[in-house]
């Protein structure tokens, strides 16, 4: 086989074990043109020091393993219907709504890997799925997966941005898919419709200001001034793709475990901020809510809460 004949190995399998969409880059050390540099010297990351700490093998997954020829990136749907919201309850953005998607796409990546390995004697691979040490929107743009659009998302015609990314970085030599055109075009909606300003130029967002970085990564206090911005957003935010005219019609997805539990979508503020440990367990273990934690998600909730009175008043 060679390497175009790998490609096509690759993606068809891909396409069975259910990945939406699947495209190839060459495996080069990243340029600085690629701007995490810069994006960390402005303190934009907030207080995730894990992404500062990992910089450099973040520009280089040859460092992450040796030998590294390609990298294969791997789209999932993760769209479904929100469901209608009763009064009293805070909004969850729609990647948290069901099984956490670590452990749903786990499997199926690594039974990808296993297939690209399976190709050439002695190949090696490593997978990815959001925490490992791999910029995968980059790798998303570079193989033409889709573009980075100006929320700092990654879109693809059809699918929207409402989709995970994945990654296997290997050995194998496979040819590498053409990057495709940015189709934002002179459209801002996502950069005028950001509650706190946290887009700060097209594709650059500063956590420190969003309200996604605030509700699931912040352990600390939530600065005061960006409270009333947060309206009833309880655990992550999804306004800057709500209002993207490429999240329109992205067909629902056919993952059961992406769906809304019952309450998940728009969980009751009362049982958020009257929640003990093992409430907050049985309801949330094994979701993607566990990551801001109980404290977490009482001081989102009373942040709801205020501005709920308020628009009361
Ligand atoms: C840290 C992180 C966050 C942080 C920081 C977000 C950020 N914008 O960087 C916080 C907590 C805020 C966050 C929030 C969200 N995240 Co997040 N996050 C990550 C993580 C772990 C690393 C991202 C990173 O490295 N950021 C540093 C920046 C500098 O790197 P970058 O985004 O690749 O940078 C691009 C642009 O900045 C661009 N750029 C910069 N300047 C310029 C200038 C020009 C001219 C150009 C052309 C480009 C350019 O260059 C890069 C292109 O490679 C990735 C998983 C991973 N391992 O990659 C998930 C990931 C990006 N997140 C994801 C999701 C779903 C979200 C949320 C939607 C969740 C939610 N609903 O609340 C929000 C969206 C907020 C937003 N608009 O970004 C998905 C995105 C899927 C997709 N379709 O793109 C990822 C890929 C996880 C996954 N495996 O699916 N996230």
């Amino acid at each position: 086989m060679n390497a175009s004949q790998h490609s096509a190995s690759i993606k068809g399998h891909a396409a069975e074990l259910g990945f939406d969409a699947c495209a190839v880059a060459r495996a080069e050390r990243i340029d600085p043109e690629h701007r995490l540099d810069e994006w960390l010297e402005s303190g934009y990351h907030a207080d995730m020091d894990w992404l500062d700490r990992t910089k450099d093998v973040r520009q280089d997954v040859g460092l992450k393993l040796p030998g590294a020829r390609s990298v294969v990136v791997v789209a999932r749907n993760y769209h479904a219907q929100r469901p209608a919201a009763e009064t009293d309850t805070g909004r969850v953005s729609r990647y948290a709504w069901g099984r956490d998607y670590h452990r749903v796409l786990r499997k199926p990546l690594r039974a990808l890997a296993e297939r690209i390995e399976s190709l050439v004697d002695g190949v090696q691979t490593y997978c990815c799925i959001d925490s490992g040490p791999v910029l995968e929107r980059f790798w998303a743009a570079r193989s033409g997966l889709g573009w980075i659009g100006k929320n700092s998302l990654v879109l693809r015609s059809g699918l929207g941005s409402w989709f995970f990314l994945g990654v296997i970085v290997t050995t194998l030599d496979i040819a590498p898919d053409a990057p495709v055109a940015d189709l934002c075009g002179a459209c801002t909606r996502c950069i005028d419709a950001c509650p706190t300003n946290a887009i700060v130029k097209p594709r650059v967002v500063d956590s420190r200001r969003c309200i996604s970085y605030h509700t699931i990564e912040n352990r600390g206090d939530i600065p005061a001034g960006l409270h009333k911005d947060f309206d009833d957003w309880v655990f992550g935010c999804d306004t800057c793709q709500e209002v993207c005219p490429w999240n329109k019609d992205v067909p629902v997805t056919n993952v059961k475990d992406f769906h809304a539990r019952p309450g998940h979508a728009h969980p009751a503020l009362e049982w958020l901020e009257e929640m003990d440990t093992e409430t907050f367990t049985k309801a949330f273990a094994g979701t993607p809510v566990m990551r801001a934690r109980l404290e977490g998600m009482k001081r989102n909730a009373s942040i709801v809460r205020a501005n709920q009175h308020k628009h009361q008043k």
